[in-house]
């Protein structure tokens, strides 16, 4: 089964921090999809708890330079 989680994702000032941030999400094992929305600083992601997590997902944000904190 998958899950879903939105994150708050502070520092993105233009579209392609949000390509980036995309980017590297989607190149984690168990992702069925990642959109990232600049406009509002969200990242809503759609996984398989098999393979990752949301702490994972987080991480990975976080590595390309933006504070990110799960919101649900
Ligand atoms: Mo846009 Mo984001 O020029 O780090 S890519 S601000």
């Amino acid at each position: 089964s998958e899950a879903k989680a939105l994150f708050s994702v502070t520092g993105m000032t233009c579209s392609a921090c949000a390509g980036s941030v995309e980017k590297a999400v989607k190149r984690l094992p168990g992702i069925k999809e990642a959109v990232v929305d600049v406009l509002n600083n969200r990242a809503l992601v759609m996984f398989y708890p098999s393979f990752v997590n949301a702490e994972t997902i987080r991480e990975t944000i976080e590595d390309v330079g933006f504070q990110a904190t799960l919101v649900e």
